[in-house]
C-alpha cells in the first residue's frame, strides 16, 4: 500500500487528523485531505453516511460484513467559512474544517451525535473516534456483550474469545458486532464501525468527557445511521450487513443437546423418550464424541457403528440430526482431510509458508483458512461425509478460533480472499467465514433444502449464514437472565436467530432453575437445552415429574405458537428485526425499560411481553409499557405505564399479551413436520388496533421464493370493532380447514361474519395444562390458571376475505 506523505507518524502520543486542507465533491459525497490523513464521506442511503479516514491514500476495508452498495441518493453540499454541510432528505452531516470533527443533525437541526473536539486520532496504529455523550444518552446493542441493557459507563472489547463458563460481566466473548445505538431526547441513531481489528467501545467508562470507539489498526470506517425509530435503524443496519435467511421450520422446534450423547443406542433412547413422554422435539445434536478421536469428518466406529441407520431411525421419529464441526484438523499422516488441507495449501500459515499448528481436542491441528475461497469450497465438499449419512444441520464450535493456550500468535496469515492479512485483522471474521463455508456446504450437498447452521463465533453480518448461541454459560439464576440480555442484544445487532444453553452448560441446575429456564427458553428464538460433560442428566424429564410437566407445558406452548413464530421468522428475514425484542426497541424513550428490574423484559413475536424472573422468586415486579395488557393465563387486564406485582409460581412464567395482539396458534404436535388438526386458532385481544401477517409454506426448500406460500394479512380496528382477514396471497394450499377466533376482553356475544349474524360460544381456556398433584400434601400443589368463559367463533377456512364486525 502506498503511503501518502502526511506529517503523522506512528507516534506514541495522540495525533489527530488535523485541519482539512483540501476537499472536493464526488458523485457520492466528499473526499479530501487533512494535515494528517485522507478522508471520504459517502452518502450510502439517505439515512446512512459512511465516514472513512486513513493515513494512507488507500482505505483499508472489511470485505466481509457490508454487502450493500451505496444507493443513488440526492444530497446537497454547502460550504461555509468554517465547515461543510452535507444534507440528505433525512439528515445533515456537518464537518468542521479546523479540526475534522463531525456533527450529525436531524432536519430540524437537533444534534443526534457529534464528535468531541478530540475528533479522530491515532496513538501509534490505534485509531479512535471520540464522541460527545448527549444528555441522558443510553447506549444499546453491540451484539454478544454482557452487562446491562444500557451500556452507558461500560467499555467493551471486540476480540472473539473462547470463554468457558464466563461470568455474567466478562468480556470479550465469542462473537463481535461493532454496531450500537445511541438513544437520547432528540432521537436515536446507529453507528456501525466496520473494522475487524481488535476494537474497543467505551460508553463513558473511566472518564467524564466522552464515549469513543477505536481499533488497534486499520482505518476509521463507520456508518452513521439515522432513521426515525430504533426498529428502522436496526432494519437499515441489516440492509447493509444482510438479513437472516428464512430457516427450515424444524429449526424453530425444541432442540436437545448434550456434550455428548453417545453411543447410538443412547441417542435412539433419547429420541424414543421424547416421543413416549409426548414432549415435542425436533433436533438432537451430536457433540464431539460422535467423531473418532475428535477428527472432523469421521464417526467413532465403536459408538456409532452405523450412523446412517441411526439417523434413518431418528428421522422416522421426526427428528433431525445436527452435528458439531470444529475447525481444527488433526495433524495425522494418512488422515485425508489433513493430507488434502496440507497439500492444497488450505490451512492458515506462518509468514514463511509453514502451516500454523496448534492444539485442540484432536491434539495438534491445522486450521482451514476459511477466508480463502478454495478452502471454503473444499470444506463444502467434505461435508458430503455428513449429508450422505443423513445429517441435516451443522453446529460450528471453537471457531474463534480456539486452541489450548488461548493465545493465537499474531503473525499467522489468512488469505482474506486475496488480501492477505495477519491474525490481527482476520481473527474476528474467521468464525463467520467458517459458518459461511458450512452454510455453502449444506446448500451444495442439499440444494433443495434450507441450511441450518448454528455458530459460536461471528462478526457483523453473521446473521446471513447462521444462528448464534451464547456459548458456555453457567447453570445459575443470574446466567439465565444474562442470557436473555445477550440474546436481546444480538437481536438489536442484526442477529434475530439466537439462543442460550437452556439449563446452563457448566454446573448443574436445580430443579426449579431448570423448570424456569425451560419456560423462558420457549420464548427464545432458538430453543436449545445443552449441558456439559460429567454433569447430571439435563433432559426435560431428568428433574422429576413436576419439572417434566412444566417443561412439557412450555415446549407444547412453543409448538402451538408455531404459526406465530414462523410468520415472525419470515418477517424478520425481510426486515432484519429481532424476534425477541428488548423493550428498548418499541419504547426507547421510556426510562423504566433500562432499569435493572425491568431491563430483561422483551416482546416475543411482537405481541407477547415476556418478563423473565428467577426461579427462586414467587412474586416479581413487571413494568408494563403504555397501553393495555392481558396476563396470558387468566386474561386479567392491566392498564399500562405502570409497574405491577405479579405472582410467579414455578409453573407460570409472567407473560402478557398486548391489546391489539393477533396471535396464531395450532394444535399440539410431536414435531414441526407433524400435521396439526387443521384448525387455525386466532387469539384476538381487545383494546387497541393490531395487525399481523400469517405466513406459511412448505417449511423447507425454496419454492416459497417463487410464490408457493400462504400469506394472509389480518387487521383489527379497535374503534370500528372490526377484524378483517384479507384474501390469501400465494399458491401454497392452506393447511387449515377451519379458523377459530378467540375473543379476549370483548363483551359481544353476537357478531357479524361477512354481514351474517353469528352467536359466539364459550369455553374455559387454558394455555397450559394443570400440573398433577404429585405431592400428597395439599400445600405443595401448584396453582392452575384458566380463562373462564372465553368466547370464540368457528369459521370455515376460505381464501377469500373474511370480515368480522360488531366486535365490542
Ligand atoms: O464440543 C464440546 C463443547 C460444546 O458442547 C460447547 O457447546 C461449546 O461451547 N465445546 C464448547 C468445547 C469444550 C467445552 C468445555
Amino acid at each position: 500500500m502506498k503511503k501518502a506523505q502526511f506529517n503523522a507518524t506512528n507516534s506514541a502520543r495522540y495525533q489527530s487528523m488535523g485541519p482539512v486542507k483540501t476537499w472536493n465533491k464526488t458523485s457520492q459525497g466528499i473526499s479530501g485531505m487533512t494535515e494528517n490523513g485522507t478522508f471520504q464521506i459517502t452518502v450510502y442511503q439517505s439515512g446512512v453516511i459512511r465516514i472513512q479516514a486513513s493515513r494512507s491514500d488507500q482505505f483499508d476495508t472489511n470485505l466481509y460484513s457490508v454487502v450493500a452498495s451505496p444507493e443513488e441518493v440526492s444530497f446537497s453540499i454547502n460550504e461555509f467559512s468554517d465547515s461543510i454541510l452535507l444534507e440528505t432528505n433525512k439528515l445533515k452531516t456537518q464537518l468542521q474544517l479546523d479540526d475534522f470533527t463531525f456533527s450529525f443533525l436531524d432536519l430540524d437541526g437537533h444534534v443526534l451525535n457529534e464528535d468531541d473536539t478530540l475528533g479522530t486520532a491515532w496513538i501509534g496504529t490505534e485509531i479512535t473516534c471520540y464522541k460527545k455523550i448527549q444528555p441522558e444518552e443510553k447506549f444499546i446493542g453491540l451484539g454478544e456483550k454482557t452487562g446491562n441493557l444500557n451500556r452507558f459507563g461500560q467499555a467493551y472489547v471486540n476480540w472473539n474469545t473462547d470463554y468457558f463458563a464466563y461470568g455474567i460481566g466478562d468480556d470479550p466473548l465469542y462473537m463481535s458486532i461493532p454496531f450500537y445505538l445511541g438513544v437520547h431526547t432528540h432521537g436515536a441513531y446507529g453507528i456501525y464501525f466496520d473494522n475487524t481489528h481488535k476494537s474497543v467501545f467505551n460508553f463513558g467508562a473511566s472518564n467524564n468527557r466522552f464515549a469513543y470507539f477505536n481499533a488497534e489498526d486499520g482505518d476509521l470506517d463507520y456508518y452513521f445511521i439515522y432513521e426515525p425509530s430504533v426498529s428502522e435503524i436496526i432494519s437499515t443496519y441489516t440492509s447493509l450487513t444482510g438479513k437472516m435467511k428464512l430457516p427450515p421450520k424444524w429449526a424453530l422446534g425444541y432442540q436437545q443437546c448434550r456434550y455428548s450423547y453417545y453411543p447410538s443406542e443412547e441417542v435412539e433412547t433419547l429420541a424414543k423418550t421424547f416421543r413416549d413422554k409426548k414432549i415435542p422435539a425436533d433436533i438432537i445434536y451430536l457433540d464431539i464424541h460422535h467423531m473418532e478421536k475428535y477428527k472432523v469428518f469421521t464417526f467413532d466406529g465403536v459408538h456409532f457403528p452405523d450412523p446412517k441407520s441411526m439417523i434413518y431411525e431418528l428421522k422416522k421419529r421426526g427428528f433431525k440430526v445436527v452435528v458439531i464441526l470444529d475447525p481444527g484438523i488433526k495433524k495425522e499422516e494418512g488422515y485425508l482431510p489433513y493430507e488434502e488441507g496440507k497439500s492444497q495449501g488450505l490451512f492458515v500459515k506462518y509468514p514463511d509458508g509453514e502451516d500454523y499448528i496448534a492444539q485442540v481436542w484432536p491434539g495438534w491441528c491445522g486450521f482451514p483458512d476459511f477466508t480463502k475461497e478454495e478452502t471454503r469450497s473444499w470444506w463444502a465438499e467434505k461435508m458430503a461425509f455428513y449429508t450422505e449419512a443423513g445429517v441435516d444441520g451443522f453446529w460450528t464450535d471453537m471457531n474463534e478460533p480456539a486452541s489450548w493456550g488461548q493465545f493465537t500468535p499474531n503473525l499467522i496469515e489468512f488469505d482474506m480472499d486475496g488480501n492477505p492479512a495477519s491474525h490481527r485483522k482476520s481473527r474476528n471474521v474467521y468464525g463467520m467465514e467458517m459458518a459461511r463455508a458450512t452454510q455453502e456446504g449444506s446448500t451444495l450437498q442439499n440444494p433443495t433444502k434450507r441450511p441450518f447452521v448454528l455458530t459460536r463465533s461471528g462478526f457483523a453480518g453473521v446473521q446471513r449464514f447462521a444462528a448464534a448461541w451464547t456459548g458456555d454459560n453457567q447453570a445459575t439464576e443470574e446466567h439465565m437472565l444474562a442470557g436473555i440480555r445477550l440474546v436481546n442484544s444480538l437481536g438489536l445487532s442484526g442477529v434475530p436467530f439466537a439462543g442460550y444453553d437452556v439449563g446452563g452448560f457448566a454446573g448443574e441446575a436445580s430443579s426449579s432453575l431448570f423448570a424456569r429456564w425451560m419456560s423462558i427458553g420457549a420464548f427464545a428464538p432458538l430453543y436449545r437445552a445443552h449441558s456439559m460433560i460429567n454433569s447430571r442428566d439435563a433432559e426435560p424429564w431428568a428433574f422429576g415429574e413436576e419439572v417434566e410437566e412444566i417443561s412439557r407445558n412450555y415446549i407444547q406452548l412453543r409448538y402451538q405458537l408455531l404459526p406465530t413464530l414462523y410468520s415472525k421468522f419470515y418477517k424478520s428475514s425481510l426486515d432484519g428485526l429481532p424476534i425477541a425484542s428488548s423493550l428498548a426497541v418499541t419504547y426507547p424513550h421510556e426510562p423504566k425499560v433500562y432499569l435493572q428490574d425491568f431491563q430483561n423484559e422483551y416482546l416475543f413475536c411482537d405481541f407477547l411481553l415476556v418478563a423473565p424472573v428467577e426461579s427462586t422468586k414467587e412474586i416479581t415486579k413487571v413494568f408494563l409499557p403504555k397501553g393495555k395488557w392481558y396476563y396470558l393465563y387468566t386474561d386479567l387486564q392491566h392498564s399500562g405505564n405502570q409497574v405491577v406485582y405479579q405472582d410467579c409460581p414455578i409453573n407460570y412464567l409472567p407473560v402478557y399479551a398486548k391489546a391489539g395482539s393477533i396471535i396464531f396458534m395450532q394444535s399440539r404436535v410431536a414435531h414441526t413436520a407433524e400435521p396439526h388438526d387443521g384448525i387455525l386458532n386466532i387469539h384476538l385481544y381487545q383494546g387497541d388496533d393490531g395487525s399481523a401477517v400469517l405466513y406459511e409454506d412448505e417449511g423447507d426448500g425454496f419454492e416459497y421464493q417463487s410464490g408457493k406460500f400462504y400469506q394472509r394479512k389480518m387487521e383489527y380496528d379497535f374503534h370500528k370493532g372490526e377484524f378483517k382477514l384479507e384474501q390469501v396471497l400465494g399458491s401454497y394450499p392452506s393447511s387449515y380447514t377451519k379458523i377459530k377466533v378467540y375473543f379476549h376482553g370483548f363483551k359481544s356475544k353476537e357478531i357479524l361474519i361477512n354481514g351474517k349474524q353469528e352467536h359466539l360460544k364459550s369455553e374455559n381456556y387454558s394455555f397450559l395444562d394443570k400440573i398433577t398433584a404429585f405431592d400428597p400434601l395439599p400445600d405443595n400443589e401448584l396453582p392452575f390458571f384458566q380463562i373462564e368463559e372465553l368466547f370464540y367463533v368457528e369459521i370455515e377456512h376460505t381464501n377469500d376475505q373474511i370480515i368480522l364486525t360488531e366486535l365490542n
